[in-house]
């Protein structure tokens, strides 16, 4: 019945649920589920493929790295993205592939936050969330409230277009930048988010992948919106200077001390502050003009395209 689609799961010691999650799909009509597994010790691959799906190993590690491996697999046209831990549920399959089938979107995202049950996310998980995804809403502006989500559904030929290269848990934060920077319409619809049996284990470490999550949003800030990058830097250098310029200017008028070490300091981060914001602005009109460029040329092509057909 969903012969186009490929339900791909990356796990790692999902012995508890994994079972359950891939029968889930199977006997909803999907034929194509891919379990990429990152080396699981408690039995985790036997329990996929005898629940039906096709299970690889990975070469690499990490989420993101098991993802772009499981990609490179696949030859359907859309792809269900999905976490093997038993808190998404197939029931909302359908409401993501929906968007991909109707041309409404190539690149669909499960809003966990629209029906979260009670427990399945910790306080510092949320708040943490809540923080990236608006940064990314001021950065990327497109409007998003979950670009962390492990639910989505996409085409092929969108997935192709993106430049994906996060190995762990940054990869959902580059695929939603991705969308931003190739033009890719994405969405959001509401799923719901269960809480993790018990029995099954984290593989997230909030701060530490908290932290490569933020570092991924901030570097990709560079191509989509470098006046952000840039200036949030240039502003920075320029706070500092000026704040050690006004030491230095009232030490100087009120009390007659001199501070020649600060005072260069000062001057240097003013200069650099001015700088880094100039060439925000820069980098800000090249970006717009290239993507203005990149337009076209997809335009030419598109039409190149149908005339061959
Ligand atoms: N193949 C592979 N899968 C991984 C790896 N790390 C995590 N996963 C899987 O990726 C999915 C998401 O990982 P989780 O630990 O559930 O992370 P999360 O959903 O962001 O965090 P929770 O809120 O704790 O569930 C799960 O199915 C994991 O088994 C890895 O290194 N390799
Ligand atoms: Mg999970």
């Amino acid at each position: 019945m969903h012969d186009d689609v490929t339900v791909l799961i990356p796990t790692l010691d999902e012995a508890a649920t994994i079972e359950a999650v891939v029968s889930g799909f199977v006997e909803r009509g999907f034929e194509h589920v891919l379990v990429v597994d990152g080396g699981s010790s408690d039995g985790t691959q036997e329990l996929a493929a005898e629940a039906g799906a096709r299970v690889i190993e990975q070469t690499g590690s990490g989420k993101g790295h098991a993802m772009m491996q499981g990609f490179s697999e696949v030859d359907t046209e859309y792809v269900l993205v999905l976490d093997g831990d038993g808190t998404y549920l197939p029931e909302d399959a359908e409401t993501l592939l929906e968007p991909l089938r109707s041309g409404e979107a190539d690149h669909v995202v499960g809003n966990r936050f629209a029906d979260i049950r009670s427990g399945a996310m910790p306080r510092l998980n949320r708040v943490g969330n809540r923080l990236i995804n608006w940064a990314y809403r001021a950065i990327h502006r497109r409007e998003h409230h979950d670009i962390l989500s492990g639910y989505r559904a996409m085409t092929m030929d969108s997935l192709e277009r993106m430049n994906l290269t996060a190995e762990g848990f940054g990869i959902e934060t580059e695929m939603c930048v991705e969308c931003v920077r190739h033009g890719i319409e994405s969405m959001e619809v509401p799923i719901t988010y269960e809480t993790r049996p018990a029995g099954s284990e984290t593989n997230l470490h909030p701060i530490k992948d908290g932290g490569t999550i933020i570092v991924t949003l901030y570097r990709l800030a560079k191509t989509n919106n470098p006046l952000f990058y840039f200036g949030s830097l240039g502003t920075l250098a320029l706070a500092s200077g000026g704040a050690i310029a006004a030491y230095v200017g009232y030490e100087w008028f009120a009390r007659g001390i001199p501070h020649e070490v600060l005072a260069i300091v000062a001057a240097a981060g003013i200069l650099v502050g001015v700088q880094l914001l100039m060439f925000g602005v820069l980098s800000d009109m090249i970006v717009a003009l290239h993507r203005d460029q990149r337009r076209r040329i997809e335009r030419v092509e598109r039409m190149a395209r149908d005339d061959e057909d």
